[in-house]
């Protein structure tokens, strides 16, 4: 029997419509295989195994699989964990818990085994991706682990159903502060989420309101384990994310002091009771001190302080603490150009290294502002030797077009993963190897994306952004993978195997985030959006405010100077090698140049163009890119589904002018400025 689904349309089954991997001539050969699908018994999750691959062979091959427990004459998929199927493997081919082996171990015997119940399950949803792929089961021969032990989904889901950032329609979890008890939307989540590896998700925003506060109390706890009990069974563990001040504001306590041994039981407490609830809890993740929250620094206490107090509640448990390096003073005098935002996180948590408890991971976003199309890597990932970190993705479009224009985001992520810090001199120091702990043989550590879904029948308002959530999975699981190879896969499982399909939208996802950086703010100057909803061009918006999110123009001039030898000095943050190759105006790679020099709108860039001759190219060519990526859309007409076509082409209606108010409002801003016309002649508005 097919899962039936909460919504029966094709762009809601996202990667997951195998009706439609049963049209790749190579899924035949699996047919065989699974006439006699021998599977022990087991737990929930090996259950979830079960019943998602029966289902994918009747949508494959209109064909009702057999579940035994024994063996008879035949072909066979021998479907188990290490522990229960018995076969002995080469030491590399052994799985870990969430990791799982394929072989063919003769003509008849197809083995899939999961290190245990979790990597069973994942080894389905592998098996089920390498059918849609076209790949054959000789070919399909893997044994994978994950690198990154935490692979987590955050939600900044409110409980009144808004969802903080979210593009796409409501919250799939509240409205008007009532848990969903519809357990199918959350099961055709849970399921998206565990195919590509998923094994954590937060549920509720980082900024946690009043009444959110009372997630931890036996009001909300019953339902909030309704919750976790699905997302068990897919091998996703819950995480709530909490107020440091919650004490407080549930009027229990009349301090959230760290030191204050009321304070610390009290948390024991609340924590005792939520794993009452749900036994298998992930834990907190706590946004302290940044943006108007409260935190240690309330108290006059450190963040060391602060993460321990509620590392140890959770720690007999098993629990881990996500807190957030988010912290930044959001008061800046933009005057003072010697403060910088960029700074802050390194500041703060440097000196703090190794006092943590080692349940704590520090989730560190990706760039030292803030999620911006282009900007520089933390310096946190290299400066911190002895504190767990988790790399923090925006999966949601805040700053990259809101899911109304196609960005994707996978070739961003690739670059910061694949970035070299070059710690201690050593090569190889990648942003990838810091997080999953391999570099410095830490335990924790690993990968953390805000959702990009919601209520939207196609989860996430413009259906390429589907692409983002998978890729997002994809690369949480395995790093090394190529932007391309993840794109290829989601093409292929989605939109279908047409080659023309393949050739159109493959360069369109892969090359649009530099469409997106193109006709928006230019050369990792980062900002110029709209404040407040962060959607369209406003190049001043943010420049006279408190947020330290400057580009200072003037009629010479754009750019950050963060070098140690004029500005602010935050090259001096990152290894020697680094900070030499930033500092120096000359080697500093051009993408980023006005993120960290403030350089003359005459400089000639290596291309030969000016800054302000790039900056109207840019925004030019970005325009026509998207009058370009929009035709080749179009040209899909009748080879995808209909409904996934024409949303994506409403999507490129609103794109396109959006891009052209991108353009004018830039390049005239630009013009006023300095007064120098474009040397093509093109139409600039005075
Ligand atoms: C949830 C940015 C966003 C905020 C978000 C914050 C964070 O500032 O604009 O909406 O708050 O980041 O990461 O906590």
């Amino acid at each position: 029997m097919s899962i039936p689904k909460y919504i029966d349309n094709r762009g809601y089954d996202c990667w997951l419509r195998y009706a439609d991997y049963g049209r790749i001539p190579s899924a035949a050969e699996y047919r065989r295989f699974f006439s006699q699908i021998v599977a022990p018994a087991g737990g929930p999750v090996r259950d979830a195994a079960v019943e998602e691959l029966t289902a994918a062979v009747h949508d494959l091959f209109a064909m009702e699989a057999t579940v035994v427990a024994t063996a008879s004459k035949g072909p066979r998929l021998l479907l188990g964990t290490k522990e229960n199927l018995g076969i002995s493997f080469e030491e590399n081919r052994i799985p870990d818990r969430e990791g799982f082996t394929v072989v063919l171990l003769d003509r008849d015997t197809l083995v899939l085994v999961g290190g245990g119940e979790e990597g069973l399950l994942h080894g389905v949803f592998y098996l089920l991706r390498a059918i849609g792929c076209g790949r054959s089961p000789a070919e399909a021969q893997c044994t994978e682990n994950s690198t990154n032990p935490l692979r987590l989904v955050l939600h900044w889901d409110n409980g009144d159903g808004t969802v903080e950032r979210g593009y796409a329609g409501g919250s799939i979890f509240y409205k008007d502060y009532a848990i969903t008890k519809d357990m199918r939307r959350i099961r055709d989540y849970a399921r998206m989420l565990a195919s590509v590896g998923i094994n954590g998700i937060v549920i509720n925003n980082t900024n946690v309101g009043k009444k959110e506060t009372r997630f931890m109390t036996d009001e909300y706890l019953p339902n909030i384990a309704r919750l976790a009990d699905m997302f068990r069974r897919y091998g996703i563990r819950l995480y709530l994310s909490v107020d440091f001040a919650a004490p407080v504001e549930l009027g229990e306590l009349e301090t959230a002091d760290p030191l204050d041994e009321g304070v610390a039981g009290w948390w024991r407490n609340t924590t005792d009771r939520i794993y009452r609830y749900i036994p298998d809890f992930g834990g907190y993740s706590v946004k302290a001190d940044s943006e108007n929250r409260p935190g240690p620094f309330s108290y006059g206490r450190s963040h060391v302080d602060g993460a321990n107090l509620l590392a140890r509640a959770l720690k007999p448990h098993g629990g881990i603490l996500l807190w957030r390096s988010f912290v930044y003073d959001c008061k800046m005098d933009w005057r003072d150009r010697t403060s910088d935002r960029a700074k802050a996180a390194f500041d703060n948590f440097k000196p703090l290294d190794g006092g943590f408890e080692e349940n704590v991971v520090l989730q560190i976003k990706n760039g030292p502002m803030d999620f911006q199309i282009r900007e520089a890597v933390s310096t946190l990932f290299g400066g911190l030797q002895k504190t767990n970190e988790l790399l923090e993705l925006q999966i949601t479009q805040e700053y990259t077009g809101q899911q109304r224009h196609v960005c994707y985001l996978v070739p961003l992520w690739k670059e910061i993963l694949d970035f070299d810090t070059k710690i201690a001199g050593k090569c190889g120091a990648t942003v990838a190897k810091m997080v999953d702990g391999s570099f410095y043989r830490r335990r924790l550590g690993g990968v953390a994306g805000i959702s990009n879904v919601g209520l939207d029948e196609f989860w996430t308002g413009h259906p390429l952004a589907q692409a983002n959530l998978y890729g997002f999975g994809r690369l949480a699981w395995n790093p090394s993978l190529s932007a391309k190879e993840i794109t290829e896969e989601w093409v292929k499982l989605t939109l279908g195997h047409n080659r023309k399909v393949l050739y159109a939208a493959l360069p369109l996802l892969l090359e649009s985030r530099e469409v997106y950086e193109d006709y928006t703010s230019p050369l990792g100057v980062g900002w110029m959006v709209t404040p407040g909803n962060h959607y369209g061009p406003s190049v001043d918006g943010y420049e006279y405010t408190n947020w330290g999110t400057y580009h200072y123009a003037d009629s010479k001039g754009i750019g950050v100077d963060r070098t140690m030898a004029t500005g602010t000095g935050y090259t001096g943050q990152y290894s020697p090698k680094i900070a030499a190759r930033y500092e120096n105006i000359e080697t500093c790679p051009e993408n980023l140049l006005l993120f960290f020099h403030h350089v003359p709108y005459t400089y000639v860039l290596k291309s030969g163009e000016t800054i302000i001759q790039y900056i109207y190219n840019s925004h030019f060519e970005g325009v026509e890119k998207v009058k370009k990526m929009f035709r080749s859309w179009e040209s899909l007409s009748g080879l995808i589904d209909e409904s996934i076509f024409s949303r994506v082409k409403e999507r490129f209606q609103t794109q396109l002018l959006s891009a052209v108010d991108w353009r004018d409002v830039v390049n005239t801003y630009f013009y006023r400025k300095t007064g120098i016309g474009d040397e093509k002649g093109r139409i600039i508005y005075r």
